[in-house]
Parts: C-alpha cells; structure tokens; sequence
C-alpha cells in the first residue's frame, strides 16, 4: 500500500528513509499484525480482574470475568470514546469561556473582545438579554457558558438553541438530552465502569446523550473563538509543505485552540521580533504556518499557510527547516519529539496538561499572552541560527487554497444574490436539482489507508454528482493540499449544475469566478458551523434534518472526537460514513445499532464503507432518498 498520494509527503519521507529517521508509517508497520480481539472491540480492560477477551469467531469464553458480553464491551468501548472526544472538545471550549470571562473582567487584556457583532448575536440566541456595555455582555456570556459544564435541571443550551425543534423532540422523547457537559462526561465514564450498565442499547443511547453535550462543546468554542479572534472570511492562502520558507525562521502552530496559536500569529508580526529574526539571519524574517486543526483556525483568521496535517504532522520537521513546533493539546503525536531531536527543531509545549518529554516546555499564560508568544518566538529565533543547512530539503510543493467560510461568510455571499432572503437561492438550486444534495467532509488522515486518497476519489465522485462539499479538520487539510479549495476545481470537477451555482453566487459576491468547490468551513470545533448551515436549511424550508439530503463523511476517522461527532451527527438526523472500519465489528447488536436502528430512532445512522466508489455511491442513494422524501427529483 502506498502510503501517501500527497507529494509533500512522500518528499519528507525520502528524506526519513535516507536519514533512518522513523516515522509512524514504520510504527505502523511495527504493529503488524495488529490485534484481533482489539480490532473487533473484544478486549476488555476496563477492571483488574482482567484482562477478557471474546473470540469473535463463537470458540471459547462469551463473556468476560464479571460476565460482560461481546455487545456490553464493545457498547462501553464507544461510549467511553465519545466521552473522551466530548472532554477534549469541552476542555478546549472551557478554556475560551475562562478567557472570555478573563477578557470581560480585564483580566487578559491580550484577547478583547474583537467581534461585538458576533458576541450580540450568540447573547441574543442563548437568552442573555441583560445588556448593558460590551464588557458587561461578555461576562454574562461566559458565565452562560461556564454553566453549561455542570449538571444543570435544564438541556444544554448550546444544543437547545442552535438545533432545530424537531431534533430536540426526539432527543426529549429517547431521554438523550444533555444538561451538562462535563456531568456527562462523568456520567459515561460511570456507567461503564465495572458492574454498572450492562445493556447495550442503553449504553449507546448514553453514548449519544454525551455526543450531544460534544456538539454543545464544539458550537461553544466555535462561537467563542469568533468573539475572541472574528469570525472567518474569505482568505487566500497555501497549503503543503512548500509554504515553509528556506529564508525565515519557521514556526509551526500546531494543535487545536487559536488561545495559542493566534497569539503567535499576531504577535510574528510584530517588527522588533523580525528584525531579530533577519539579524539572526532570517532574511525573510519569521514566516508562521499552520498544522492540523489549529491551523485551519489560524489559516482562516490570518492568512497562515497550512504546512501538513494529522498522520504527516511529522513532515514538517523532517524538511530541516521547522526551527520550532508550538503545541498545545490534542492530535499532537509523542514522536515528534524524536523526530525533533535529529535535527535543531524545538519542540515547545505550552500546556500543563499536555507535556511531551524531551520537548522544551514554556507555560502559555493567558494573562501574559503576548510576552509568552514572544518568548515562545524567541526560542524558535534561537534554534533557526543552529539549522543545519545540509539538513533542508523543503519540497516545492503547495497549493492555493481559498479558505474561510464560516456560516455567516456563506449567508453573506447568498444575499448578493437575494438581499431579502439570502437561503432562498441555496433552497431553489436543491429544488431543482442543480445541487443534488450536500455533504460534510470531516475528520483526520489514518496511517490505515493511503493518505488522501479516499478523499480525492470520493470528492470528485460526489462533486460530479453536484454536490455541494464542505470541510472541517483534517479533511480540509487534505483538499487544501490537492488544490481543491479553487474555483478551478470547481471549473475541472464539478457537475453542470453545481458549477452553474458556485459560478453566479462567486460572481455576485465579486470574486470574478466561481466559489471554491470545496466550502472550508475551518477546524473540527467548526463542524458546528456546517450543522449551523443544516439547521437555517431545514427550518427555512419548514422540516427537520433528518429530512434534508445532507450526509457527512470521515473517510480516514482516527481519533475519540471523530468518534463524538460522528456520533452526534448520527442524532443530528445526517447519514454519516466512516471509511475505516471502527473497532465495533465483536458486537452484532451495536453494529446493528449504529448502521439500522439509529436510522428508525433518529434518521442519522453509520455507513462503513472503505471503498471511496463504493462509499461515493451509498451517499447519493441517501441523498436520493432524502430528496424522494421531500418529492424532489431524484
Ligand atoms: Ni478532528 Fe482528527 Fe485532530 Fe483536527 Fe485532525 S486529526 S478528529 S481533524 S487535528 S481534531
């Protein structure tokens, strides 16, 4: 299996072989073969009297020591991942609500509140009224939002007020509202604990309940994150691994929450920092690029470059010319560090929950946020003048990527179009079969398929077919990278129908051409921003979101959030593919869930596919589906 169709990262590795550096493809290989009972969900850990594991082939024990079943550990192992994804999407959406409330009491005077406009808007749809001045209304949001951790007598309301009524109903009725995120989180983590539920169905419908306070924690931090650094527009940039520059001092953001990497974008600017870095023989001074879904937030806010994301993040090291990978937390592999340690390259941590060893650890102190930025870029400044120039061998490889596309940005783009009601050209085009449906390209790169492969061949599958693509995370890493975020793929890829569509709203919005044929939406948090978009669809058009032809895909799902927002897209009513298969396969009746039944409970349900064509294929039959429903052409 090739490992990669990317050049940039087939470049780098040449560069790992010749050196004898390790990367995780050889990691990957090392495991091989990778074990049974784990792939399918039948091993269990979770008590000492342990561990148990179940043939899936009916030979030996059918149950672990305590008697746990096949379906029981493999209910528990995906209630257990969506409660971690659901932690790790509140503890990024915690850490901006702390920051606002800092913000508010002029406490961090580094992060004011930058999008009053947005900041009003998430006031007034979250029912905090009680204005007064600027300062005043963000304290009462962040308090709002602080209260959505603990367990409260009433539905979340970053879920209740953002999602349709329909959906909420359904949630009331299956009993799967969440009232507290970070309760919930606890409450999974109970529940799957030694002798609690033992029913599997159950245990999922409590999987779901915790991926509904996940999607509350994304929505959070993306509305947060607008407050504190703007909400995304258009922006023209690059991606790969070309965008580091030979002449600079290179500095790679890497990670999840703009709280860090913002900071070091803002701050690369600042001219006593460049002079430094040129003095030090940077003659281009100090050049910031993105990677991983840290990097879509700071591509889509500043312009930075993308240099690599998710399974290739060890790339850019392995160019010789990353003098410093900033991190904070989330998606950030161990090894870098070893890869770090063969060239000049810091590795720097900045959060307290989220040391690597061997890395050089600077406390990123929100109080503080631009004297640590500088002394983070400082290091990095230090470490450029011990590159070795024998070392970089930088590809010559990127591409051009039109990005930012937050929800507003496409409501905005639609009322060139109709000033008075800017979803209804979106709305006729679906009609009319100019756009046969939509779909969500999310999730991350996995070292189990070909990198970007499935993405490529599944995108120009479904946009040939007129569907309108949208990308969050890693996936839109993996379209930047190929040259799909470009109104000439929508030129060479799209169908007549989709075409025409991107065309006029791209020309009335003054863009001179057609929109990019992939709508970037921006990191992983973001999704809720395409759930946004559903959402303003199904209640203008006076239905719900398991009716909408609208489908999201992971083609290469990797981590615990995957599974937390695949799952909460499962409840949201969408069709949802993954094209790895996910560690469930031990358990007929959660396999049976999760691919038929959600579809009777919730109308969203799993599609397993890991075959692009194949996938490419069921995605429209949904589609059709939905848009038979609707007594559309299909
Ligand atoms: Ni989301 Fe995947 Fe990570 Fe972002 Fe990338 S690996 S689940 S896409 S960076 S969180």
């Amino acid at each position: 299996m090739e490992k990669s169709i990317d050049s940039g990262t087939l470049f780098a590795l040449k560069a790992a072989d010749t050196q004898g550096i390790k990367t995780v493809w050889d990691r990957y290989e090392a495991q091989k073969p990778q074990c049974g009972f784990g792939e399918t969900g039948l091993c269990c850990r979770n008590c000492m009297q342990g561990p148990c594991r179940i043939d899936p082939f009916g030979e030996g024990p059918q149950t672990g020591v305590c008697g746990a079943n096949a379906d029981v550990m493999v209910a528990r192992w995906v209630a257990r991942a969506v409660a971690a994804g659901t932690a790790s999407h509140g503890g990024h959406a915690k850490h901006l609500a702390h920051t606002l409330l800092k913000s508010a009491n002029g406490e961090a005077p580094d992060y004011p509140i930058k999008d009053e406009a947005k900041l009003r808007a998430v006031a007034a749809r979250i029912g905090v009224t009680n204005v007064g001045d600027v300062k005043t209304l963000a304290r009462n949001v962040a308090m709002k939002a602080l209260e959505e951790f603990s367990e409260k007598e009433s539905p979340l309301t970053w879920a209740a007020s953002t999602m349709t009524k329909g959906r909420v109903d359904t949630f009331v009725k299956l009993g799967v509202v969440p009232t507290g995120i970070d309760s919930v989180v606890a409450e999974a983590m109970h529940r799957t604990t030694y002798g609690v539920d033992a029913d599997p169905v159950n245990l999922l419908l409590g999987a779901i309940k915790c991926a509904l306070a996940d999607y509350a924690g994304c929505h959070l931090a993306t509305d947060l994150a607008d407050i504190l650094f703007g909400t995304p527009q258009p922006a023209v940039t690059r991606a790969n691994l070309g965008v580091l520059k030979k002449n600079a001092v290179n500095i790679a953001v890497h990670g999840h929450n703009p709280l860090l990497s913002d900071m070091i974008a803002q701050v690369a600017d600042d001219k006593g920092l460049n002079d430094k870095a040129r003095a030090a023989g940077a003659s281009e001074g100090i050049n910031v690029v993105g990677v991983c879904c840290t990097g879509n937030e700071v591509m889509m806010r500043h312009k930075i470059p993308l240099a690599t994301s998710s399974v290739s993040q060890e790339t850019a090291i392995l160019t010789g010319a990353l003098d410093a990978m900033v991190v904070d937390y989330q998606c950030i592999m161990p090894s870098l560090a070893n890869v770090a340690e063969c060239y000049h390259t810091k590795l720097i941590t900045t959060m307290s929950i989220a040391k690597i060893p061997k890395a050089t650890h600077i406390e990123f102190q929100e109080a503080n946020a631009r004297e640590s930025a500088a002394q983070i870029i400082s290091v990095a400044i230090d470490a450029f003048k011990k590159r070795d120039p024998k070392k970089v061998s930088i590809p010559d490889v990127s591409s051009q990527a039109i990005v930012g596309f937050s929800t507003e940005t496409i409501i905005g783009a639609l009322a060139k179009v109709n000033k008075e009601d800017p979803l209804k050209p979106l709305i006729d085009n679906i009609v009319s079969g100019n756009i046969y449906g939509v779909c969500l390209f999310a999730g991350c790169n996995t070292v189990k398929v070909t990198q970007d492969a499935n993405y490529v061949a599944m995108i120009k599958e479904l946009a040939k077919n007129n569907v309108l693509i949208l990308a969050t995370g890693c996936a839109s890493g993996a379209f930047a990278r190929h040259g799909f975020m470009t109104p000439e793929a929508t030129n060479k890829y799209a169908g007549p129908g989709l075409k025409a569509v991107l065309t006029a709203v791209g020309q009335a919005a003054g863009l001179g051409g057609p929109l990019p044929l992939v709508l970037h939406m921006g990191s992983c948090v973001d999704n809720s921003r395409a759930a946004d978009l559903a959402v303003a669809l199904a209640n203008k058009l006076g239905v719900d979101l398991n009716q909408l032809p609208v489908v999201a895909s992971a083609p290469e799902a990797v981590t615990e959030k995957a599974v937390a927002i695949g799952t909460w897209a499962v409840a949201a009513g969408l069709p949802t593919h993954l094209g790895v298969v996910p560690p469930v396969l031990g358990s007929k009746v959660v396999t049976q869930v999760l691919t038929s039944t959600a579809k009777d409970l919730f109308g969203g349900y799993f599609i397993v596919e890991p075959d692009p064509i194949k996938a490419s294929a069921q995605l429209l039959s949904a589609m059709s589906e939905r848009r038979k429903g609707l007594g559309l052409s299909a």
